[in-house]
């Protein structure tokens, strides 16, 4: 169908998300127990080319190593390549500005800009529209469900996934310029994978809870980052992420996602509370997420020059809501 002799590709680059009310579980249909809601992360973000292998199996190559291709991504691969009726395999060479499978969500960047690239392959497009912005959200979905709130345009800055719906979220000004700052103590491939999390998690009595209090509350988290209801929006994300772990415990004999550093860091968070607005998120690892308005930079600054003494870690800084992208520059 393709003429290997021409240089046909597609490239596309995409965000990460740090979900404030995550997804954690699928129902009997493989979808999200419940509504999730994220901050686009436009700085740490994937980049993939596409093109026509020359093998008879698809290639994959993350910052310039060769991966397998798993059951999961050949699935994707197959669903995307029949709707666009091409019998041909692809070569994937994606590249990542952070770490991957460490809990900053790379498959959420990673599947959201392999999709648009493979998009972008197809149909050469230029200037986004909704209907190509749907379209991507339904085979990202095959991926990695947390993707699909990666598949936005620049204005997109808080995104909510329920009833199979991506939806804006329009929020107060103290929010819409909120820094996400990832303490990295773990760059180690985390040893419970996000898949097998979610698959364990409707034996969770934990996870239960959870899911009730975001079908409860994904509603309020709405209008609190609405209204400017800091208080408000940091009590229902903390205690989203602490159920959220706590599942995890209880699925996996009481290993956990967070490790003494983690704990170390939030713990001296917490002894802030009252003087500085600064709330704390971890995603499916260690890796603890600060998220503030720029007037804590000080306090910031003094926080961490502090909690290195305790914690090693690398910094991962996040300003822009940046969405998808076919720009190479
Ligand atoms: C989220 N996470 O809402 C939650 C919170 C991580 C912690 O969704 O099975 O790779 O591929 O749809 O998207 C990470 O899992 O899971 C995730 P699949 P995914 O961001």
């Amino acid at each position: 169908m393709y003429n290997k002799n021409m240089n046909y590709f597609g490239f596309a680059s995409a965000p990460s998300n740090i979900a404030l009310m995550k997804y954690w579980g699928k129902n009997h249909y493989g979808m999200p127990m419940n509504p999730s809601l994220s901050m686009t992360l436009g700085d740490l973000r994937s980049f993939t080319k596409v093109s026509i292998s020359d093998r008879k199996t698809h290639e994959l190559y993350i910052n310039n190593t060769e991966f397998k291709i798993d059951q999961k991504l050949d699935n994707f691969l197959s669903k995307i390549l029949n709707y666009f009726k091409c019998n041909n395999k692809l070569k994937i060479e994606s590249v990542n500005n952070f770490p991957i499978s460490v809990g900053i969500a790379s498959s959420a960047s990673g599947y959201a800009a392999l999709t648009a690239a493979i998009f972008n392959f197809f149909a050469k497009i230029c200037t986004l529209t909704e209907e190509n912005l749907k379209m991507m959200q339904v085979f990202a979905c095959n991926g990695s469900k947390s993707s699909v709130r990666s598949i936005v345009n620049d204005s997109q800055k808080f995104v909510k996934f329920e009833n199979n719906k991506i939806t804006t979220v329009p929020v107060h000004e103290i929010f819409s310029g909120f820094w996400d700052f990832v303490l990295c103590i773990d760059k180690k491939v985390k040893e419970i994978s996000s898949s097998d999390g979610h698959s364990m998690a409707c034996k969770s009595i934990f996870n239960a809870i959870r899911v009730e209090y975001a079908n409860n509350n994904i509603q309020l988290l709405c209008e609190s980052l609405k209204c400017g209801d800091f208080e408000k929006v940091q009590s229902l994300v903390e205690n989203d992420t602490l159920l959220m772990h706590a599942a995890v415990a209880e699925n996996f004999g009481g290993a956990m996602y967070l490790t003494q550093g983690s704990k170390v860091i939030i713990s001296e968070l917490i002894k802030n509370r009252g003087k500085h607005r600064v709330i704390w998120t971890c995603d499916a690892g260690a890796n603890v997420h600060l998220l503030f308005h720029e007037e804590e930079f000080n306090f910031i600054d003094s926080f961490l020059a502090y909690i290195k003494d305790f914690v090693a870690f690398d910094l991962f800084t996040n300003k822009s809501f940046k969405g998808i992208s076919f720009d190479r520059t």
